[in-house]
């Protein structure tokens, strides 16, 4: 029977794409379920290349007043062609992340058939178990990753004594031959083990595995073979297990990004893990796991879209936790060298959009990596934006890396030489804010969100109308000039101007929570007051950039000009219905044009029309990303995998159940027709409501609220797609739990 928190196989995989993540923040593995050669690619998160250089181009301050001067004269061209000299990094790229190496299992009998074969991921649970029988004895492999413990627990049972027989290895490697390395078990392909520094094992039964990341750290990762019955012992490199009755395997792997002695570290922590042994690790995990994924249940009757919910908010829970990095453009789980885009952290919509479901699907410690780096990015960010551009303050370009880059990323006019990543960014500790009322929190991150706003006071120029930024551009569409060439490069993009004015109010109102800081305040409110609004064009769509070009790609899969619409909250149909209506006429547009086809793109495109109330076209484009951007194990596809298309769609499920604003809550605001009964709990809202509710025939017919900081809201509900029943109480006072029960 198919559930809404299994994702099943009934052969083992045959590719990456096939395979099943497995995670915990820090360590992770893509699983094949191989029944002779099981293989598990493994990674670390800090195993990146090189280390931090100072990229910054010595010639930028220089040219800076050139390059607007041919901007504000309208020689694109030429400013473009300044851009990429003086303004690009040197050198040109940042680093990019690596695997760190590969599990081996392999057994003997390679060639007796299989039968009843299974392998699936419990999202429930965050087990990943292959069973199989073959010559009479059912086998069975359970996986996970524990952040308790920080490992990695294979555990291999059988319903037959004494018939686990293999040998183990881990190497680093890239096998030309795709995840067949070894085609007998005498036989490896060379390259299996290129990347590897040392192999050696540590008798009876530890084995090691050490290499560089490249140009950068050392790495180790290390396992720990525990069997019962039968014998474990150390030949060569390999640990061969012979005749066990069960088999612990603990994994476990460091870098010097985090320890001096990554080998000494990875070894002693599965000591530790040993000395626990199996059942107490798999409690420890199964209650860390389930305090958090536990929290969320959806239930709108079609189970492919719950599923790819509930695996989005498994894949965070997988790839942010405290003490790790943040979900990278792959969340934690690459199996490239050289991995497309570098699996960094692209910040003009990418990395965002991995954390827009951290606060509302109730995982909001999953966002504190996202705050540790932008901790990282401070000191560069300042240099950059003084170096560069002679700027007080803070700022990213569009890319950031494991050392908080801040410099371009890439000569590519259509994304480099954009401004405002660390503006974005730091708006993500304002929605943490909003979602806790967590003042302590506000205090500790506001001077990142006060220094972000400080580059963008100084960086912005008048033009003799406005304020703008400017070099800049709309990430990463380009436009049409009225001479017919193609243009990139603008001064005040509309989406820029969107993110200064959501990151300046969110600082005036920090300065008034907090009590701080009123002068800083008065300067940003007086800028804001120069900077431009939000303009309708000749389509009576939201215009991209400052003036209303055409755009060269009508169906870009950026929609940077819907900023406002969402993430940002300066459209609203309430508020603002003509701007709502142009926001509509922009994502048709987009959408005729061919957007959304890539897998993040069209998760926006869901997330937009939620904010639109528009349930009906934000389902069309849920399943539109299960259908034409999901591969096989429920990654998404750009193509190739990356994760933000599945976080963006957790997202976008949550938003059309659930809106909110500090004091207010709109229930089931993009319902759509299909959805006419259902249920949803652990929702949250601004201002700490968890929400519960349920729904029958478009009416909503239970309600309970749990406040947890204490605050008040009023609840709405869109009237278009649900009706409260009885009209109860449209009020949540001051206390704990308020059960509205409308029946
Ligand atoms: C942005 C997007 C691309 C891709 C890359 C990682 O540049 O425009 O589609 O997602 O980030």
């Amino acid at each position: 029977m198919r559930s809404n928190t299994i994702i099943d196989f009934c052969s083992p995989a045959e590719n990456w794409n096939e395979a099943l993540p497995t995670g915990n923040g820090r360590l992770g593995g893509m699983v094949f379920g191989r029944p002779y050669v099981e293989y598990v690619q493994l990674n670390e998160d800090s195993v990146w290349s090189g280390s931090f250089t100072d990229r910054n181009n010595p010639s930028a301050y220089e040219n800076l007043a050139e390059i607007r001067r041919l901007i504000f004269a309208g020689k694109i061209i030429e400013a473009q062609e300044l851009c990429a000299f003086a303004l690009s990094g040197t050198p040109e790229t940042q680093r990019h992340y690596e695997p760190l190496g590969n599990l081996y299992l392999l057994f003997a009998g390679d060639k007796n058939p299989i039968e009843k074969y299974s392998r699936k991921l419990d999202l429930t649970t965050g087990v990943i178990t292959t069973s199989f029988l073959t010559r009479g004895v059912t086998y069975k492999r359970e996986i996970f990753t524990s952040y308790p413990h920080n490992v990695m627990v294979l555990r291999l049972t059988s319903d037959k004594s004494a018939s686990l027989s293999f040998h183990t290895q881990i190497v680093r490697g890239n096998p030309t031959w795709d995840y067949e390395p070894y085609q007998t078990r005498t036989y490896r392909n060379p390259n299996y083990s290129e990347f590897t520094d040392k192999s050696y094992t540590k008798p009876p039964d530890i084995s090691v595995m050490t290499g560089s990341c490249n140009g950068g750290g050392k790495l180790c990762a290390a396992i720990k073979v525990i069997s019962e019955g039968g014998i474990v012992k150390a030949i060569g490199n390999s640990l061969i297990v012979r005749e066990a009755d069960s088999v612990t395997i603990l994994l476990s792997a460091d870098t010097t990004y985090r320890e001096n002695d990554p080998e000494a570290s990875a070894i002693k922590r599965l000591e530790i893990a040993a000395k626990l042994g199996y059942e107490r690790l798999c409690e420890a995990h199964l209650s860390d796991y389930r305090s958090l994924y536990n929290r969320v249940e959806l239930d709108v009757g079609d189970i492919e879209t719950e599923r790819l919910f509930n695996f989005g908010r498994y894949l965070l829970i997988s790839s942010s936790r405290p003490g790790s990095l943040p979900a990278n453009l792959q969340g934690l789980w690459n199996t490239d060298f050289a991995p497309a885009w570098g699996s960094k952290y692209t910040i003009n919509i990418n990395t965002q959009m991995n954390y827009w479901h951290a606060e509302t699907c109730n995982l909001s410690e999953c966002h504190l990596p996202l705050f540790e780096h932008i901790k990282r990015m401070v000191k560069n960010g300042r240099q950059t934006a003084k170096y560069m551009y002679g700027c007080n303050g803070f700022m990213a370009h569009h890319n950031t890396d494991i050392w908080g880059d801040t410099a371009p990323q890439d000569v590519c006019l259509s994304s480099s030489y954009w401004v405002l990543g660390a503006a974005w960014l730091c708006l993500h500790i304002w929605e943490h804010y909003l979602f806790s009322l967590d003042k302590n929190f506000l205090r500790e991150h506001y001077p990142l969100m006060r220094e972000a706003a400080e580059f963008v006071v100084n960086y912005l120029t008048d033009d003799g109308e406005f304020l703008v930024t400017c070099p800049t551009l709309s990430p990463e569409n380009e436009y049409r000039l009225p001479n017919g060439e193609t243009g990139v490069i603008c001064k005040g993009a509309s989406m820029d101007n969107q993110i200064i004015r959501e990151l300046f109010n969110a600082c005036i109102a920090s300065t008034e929570i907090l009590n701080t800081d009123a002068e800083f305040a008065r300067i940003l409110s007086d800028t804001l007051k120069r900077v431009a609004g939000i303009m309708v064009g000749k389509h009576g769509q939201i215009m991209e950039w400052n003036e209303d070009y055409d755009e060269i790609d009508i169906g870009h899969r950026h929609i940077s000009q819907l900023f406002a619409l969402h993430p940002g909250t300066q459209i609203d149909s309430a508020k603002n219905p003509e701007l709502a209506a142009a926001a509509r006429v922009t994502l048709e547009r987009r959408l005729s044009g061919g957007g959304g086809h890539t897998g993040w793109s069209r998760a926006w495109i869901i997330n937009m029309w939620a904010r639109l109330g528009d349930g009906d076209n934000a389902l069309t484009n849920a399943k539109e990303l299960l259908r034409n951007a999901t591969l096989p194990n429920l990654f998404s596809n750009h193509p190739p995998f990356q994760i933000d298309g599945n976080f963006g769609f957790t997202a976008g499920i949550a938003e059309m159940l659930l809106q909110s604003r500090v004091g207010e809550i709109v229930l089931l605001p993009a319902l759509p027709k299909e959805w006419s009964s259902g249920s949803v709990r652990g929702l949250m809202a601004r201002g700490g409501f968890e929400v519960d509710m349920r729904w029958e025939n478009h009416k909503l017919t239970g309600l309970d609220i749990l406040s947890k900081s204490g605050g008040e809201c009023v609840i709405k509900t869109n009237e278009q797609t649900i009706e409260i029943v009885n009209k109860p109480q449209t009020h949540v006072p001051n206390h704990k739990r308020s059960r509205v029960n409308l029946l």
